[in-house]
Parts: C-alpha cells; structure tokens; sequence
C-alpha cells in the first residue's frame, strides 16, 4: 500500500486556468525579463513599476478559477494518509480548490508585508497601481513571494526536502524545473528511492532523470489518474 505521496507543482498546473506561465510561448518572461521584475533590486528601484505588476497579476489571479487538475490533487490529498502539495506557485489556486496540506516554496500574492517592520497587510485595493506605505511606519508594502535571489522560507524548504527524502512516489508536474532549489527536490526524491513521475506537456531537463513522464495537459491526466486509483483502491 502506497504510504508517501508527494507532489511538486509549477505554472503548468494552472495554465489551464488561464493564468500565464513564465516560460512557455507567450508566458511572462518573453515580455519581462526576471531580472526586471521578480527581484528585491528591481522593485527599490521603480516601486509603482513592479507593484502594479503584481497588481495586474492579482487580477487575472481574481478572474480565474482551479481548474480540474487543481481539483484532483485536493481529491488526492483525501485518498493517501500522507500527502505533501509543495508548489512553486503563488497564485493562491490550491487553496481555492480545496488542498489543505500545501508548502507554499515561492510565498502566496494574496498576502503583502511592510518591508521595514513587517506589518502584514490582507486587504488591499488591487485597482490601486501606486505602490502602498505603511500605515504603521510608512514603510514600502511588497508582495510576500519569493523573489530571485531571496532565500525560500526555511520551514517550507526543510519541509518539502524532507517530503522528497521519504516519500514512496514523488510527482512533479507542471514544472520546467529551471528555478532553484525548488527544481532540486524530484532528484532528493528519485536519489532517496521514490518512484518519481512528471507530467508536462514537453520534456523538461529532469525528464530523463525520472522514472516516468506522462506527457499531457495535467488538467486531463491528474482526473483520469485519481480515477484509476480509486478503482484499484476499490478492487
Ligand atoms: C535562492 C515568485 C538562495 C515570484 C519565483 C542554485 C541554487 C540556488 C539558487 C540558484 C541556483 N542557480 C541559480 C539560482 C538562482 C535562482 C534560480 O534558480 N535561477 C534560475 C532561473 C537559474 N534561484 C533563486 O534566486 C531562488 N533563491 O536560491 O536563494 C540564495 C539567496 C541569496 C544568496 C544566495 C543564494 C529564488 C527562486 C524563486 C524565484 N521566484 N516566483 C513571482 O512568481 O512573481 S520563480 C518562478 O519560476 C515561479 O515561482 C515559478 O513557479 C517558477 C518556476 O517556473 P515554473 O513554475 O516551472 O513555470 P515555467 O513557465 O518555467 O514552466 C511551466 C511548465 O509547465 C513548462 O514545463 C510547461 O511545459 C508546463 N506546462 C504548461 N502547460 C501545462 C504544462 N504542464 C502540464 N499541463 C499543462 N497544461
Ligand atoms: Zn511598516
């Protein structure tokens, strides 16, 4: 009986929901490069710039809903005694379709902190494209994800580190598994003896690493997947 169950995500997974991924055609890094966007320097640097970034980004992230792979990862939480959903993404839809046990590795948009006294900050106007001050301190608020050259929160890395050491199957899906030290955790779990299987809808750079691709939109191969194991588990 299978114990361990874990599952990495990235944008793939919420590609068929409409929100763009950052590395395929049309995704967000063929207009913007990160450097411009996604790091600490680039945003002391233009702060309206990259909050109304985010801003535009948490309005798409309003307007769109988990799609079915989302769903069946929730279902997959149900079925197995222990599951781990790590996920790259910060768009919040796990949590919306019903995951509960979710390491967020890349932080959350929904949550913004002061960057002088951390004042976290739920409620914001996502019409408003001036970056906001701090009520407390007058402070810059930021989105609370993780930018490039930002350390990941050491509790959800340990965490997911410690998911892949020991876990009996280790899914990667939806990841191109080009960002660092999130794309790292399939090898921790293929090494420490996990039967380990991405799904993509192309090869990545690990693909030949792992046990099995299984090459598909993950909104159709993740339903179809907790269907056969629902059958076996009811044989
Ligand atoms: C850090 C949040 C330590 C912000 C993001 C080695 C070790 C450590 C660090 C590094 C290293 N080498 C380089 C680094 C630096 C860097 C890095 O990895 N650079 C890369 C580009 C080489 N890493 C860092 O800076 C990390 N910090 O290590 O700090 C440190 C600190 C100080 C000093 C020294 C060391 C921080 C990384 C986090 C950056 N933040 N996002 C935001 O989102 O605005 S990264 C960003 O990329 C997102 O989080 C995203 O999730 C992540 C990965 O992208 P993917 O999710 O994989 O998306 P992508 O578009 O690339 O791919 C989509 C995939 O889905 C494709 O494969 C496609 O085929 C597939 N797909 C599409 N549709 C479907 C599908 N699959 C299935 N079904 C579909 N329908
Ligand atoms: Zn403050």
């Amino acid at each position: 009986m299978l114990k361990k169950v874990s599952v990495l995500t990235g944008a793939g997974v919420s590609a068929e929901s409409g929100v763009p991924t950052f590395r395929d055609p049309g995704g967000i890094w063929e207009k913007f490069r990160p450097e411009q966007l996604a790091n600490f320097e680039a945003f002391m640097k233009d702060p309206d710039f990259v909050w109304s970034w985010y801003q535009h980004r948490r309005e798409i992230m309003r307007e769109v809903k988990p799609n079915n792979g989302h769903f069946a990862l929730a279902e997959m939480e149900k079925i197995f005694p222990s599951f781990s959903l790590i996920t790259q993404n910060i768009d919040n839809l796990h949590y919306r379709a019903g995951s509960r046990n979710i390491t967020e590795l890349h932080g959350n948009i929904e949550r913004n902190y002061c960057i002088k006294c951390r004042t976290f900050f739920h409620e914001i106007d996502i019409q408003e494209k001036k970056v906001l001050k701090c009520t407390n301190c007058g402070g810059l608020i930021r989105p609370d994800v993780v930018w490039f050259g930002e350390m990941l929160p050491v509790k959800e890395l340990k965490y997911a580190e410690n998911a892949a050491a020991d876990s009996d199957v280790f899914f990667t899906i939806g990841t191109s598994a080009e960002v660092y030290p999130a794309a790292l955790l399939p090898i921790i779990a293929k090494r420490a003896g996990a039967y380990s299987v991405e799904i993509n809808i192309n090869p990545t750079v690990i693909s030949f690493d792992l046990d099995e691709t299984l090459t598909g939109k993950s909104a159709e191969i993740l339903p179809e997947l907790v269907q056969k194991i629902k059958e076996i588990r009811n044989n």
